[in-house]
């Protein structure tokens, strides 16, 4: 019988990775990937592993530092995530853990369940109790131009996405018209659309741009205002007829049940880096099937895909494939679909790629 693996080293190693498109936003563009890539090493012989986003260049030093750090506090400790996560409660309590302690906590959490599975020579779908299928995904574009990025467009419905996820808010409302108009009708009536302002509105603008935009079927809104004016999403929600998307960035199960209790939002999509890893994940899929919320996804397909098929309201999966350059063997779409891979998230690194990316 397996018994439960020990924290021998943690190590985290910075990488820009390369992107297959820019993804432009309400804030300007993110043309690479900055990527902090995390291995904890194990007494079994089992490294888990998880990558975490940084968002910035200049966060990537400070993550790999405390990574390290809270790594090097944790050795000889059983990987055993529901207790190590008590553990970095009880440690950080007085400090808090929004931004980067929480995505250091979080990432961590995602490798020791990664050990976890690699140990049971298992996903971790089916250590989860569930069983790894493919889920359906939408592939996720920043802001587009119709003309020039139709082939790209093209090419996702060749793969067999359902969903089309664009971004809005880096101009005026006739501009965010002029491109939802323009991909509606490249990608047809049938196609899941979907508009992310990434919080850069306030909810009077809000609600007059989302009813312009009404007329093309968009599936969801994601961030229409700021993140933290749970009471202003309210207000936009209960204005608008499309359905409100939030949830990237709330941080750890609190944060859902804060929003929840404001009605926030109609669905959910935590971020795996910012919910507390697999552990926050499933405090918050409980709390999205007592409150009959559909959960999608952010980010991190690998391990989403696995999450995803153990959530009860299981939505979206999101496509926007940061670990690519990084990764031995990458996401597969199959049919528009992601299913997620074993052992534990399948994560292994493509060596020479993170050498030739490191920084
Ligand atoms: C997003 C956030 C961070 C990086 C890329 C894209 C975005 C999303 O808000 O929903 O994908
Ligand atoms: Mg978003």
């Amino acid at each position: 019988m397996n018994t439960t693996p020990a924290i021998r080293s943690v190590k985290a190693r910075a990488v820009i990775a390369p992107i297959s498109r820019p993804v432009k936003n309400a804030f300007g563009v993110i043309e690479a990937a900055p990527l902090v890539l995390i291995d904890v090493d194990t007494d079994q012989g089992v490294t888990g592993r998880s990558y975490i986003f940084a968002y910035a260049r200049i966060t990537l030093k400070p993550l790999v530092h405390l990574i390290e750090e809270i790594g090097r506090d944790l050795t000889g400790r059983p990987v055993a995530p529901f207790d190590l996560m008590a553990l970095l409660d009880a440690r950080f309590r007085l400090l808090g853990w929004q931004g980067l302690v929480g995505m250091a906590v979080s990432g961590l959490d995602m490798a020791f369940w990664d050990a976890l599975g690699q140990v049971a020579g298992k996903p971790v779908a089916e250590l989860l109790g569930g069983s790894v299928r493919p889920i359906r995904a939408y592939d996720s574009y920043g802001v587009v131009d119709p003309g020039a990025d139709e082939n790209d467009l093209k090419r996702s419905l060749e793969q067999g996405f359902r969903g089309i996820k664009i971004k809005g808010g880096d101009g005026d409302v006739a501009n965010d018209e002029r491109m939802v108009k323009g991909v509606r009708k490249l990608i047809g009536p049938d196609i899941a659309l979907m508009i992310d302002f990434n919080q850069s509105l306030d909810p009077a603008e809000a609600i007059s741009r989302i009813a312009r935009l009404a007329p093309y079927d968009l599936h969801w809104v994601e961030e229409p205002v700021p993140q933290e004016n749970l009471q202003g999403l309210a207000d936009v929600r209960r204005e608008c007829s499309i359905s409100i998307q939030a949830g990237e960035n709330w941080w750890f199960p609190r944060g859902f049940a804060e929003a929840i209790a404001a009605g926030a939002s109609d669905f959910i999509m935590p971020d795996l880096m910012k919910v507390g890893g697999v552990t926050g994940w499933m405090r918050v899929a409980g709390q999205a099937e007592a409150a009959s919320i559909p959960m999608s996804s952010h980010l991190f397909a690998e391990a989403s895909a696995h999450m995803l098929a153990v959530t009860p309201t299981a939505h979206w999966l999101e496509v926007l494939d940061l670990g690519r350059a990084v990764l031995a063997d990458p996401i597969e779409i199959v049919d528009g679909a992601v299913a997620g891979r074993g052992p534990g998230f399948g994560l292994v690194w493509n060596e020479p790629a993170v050498a030739k990316y490191s920084v």
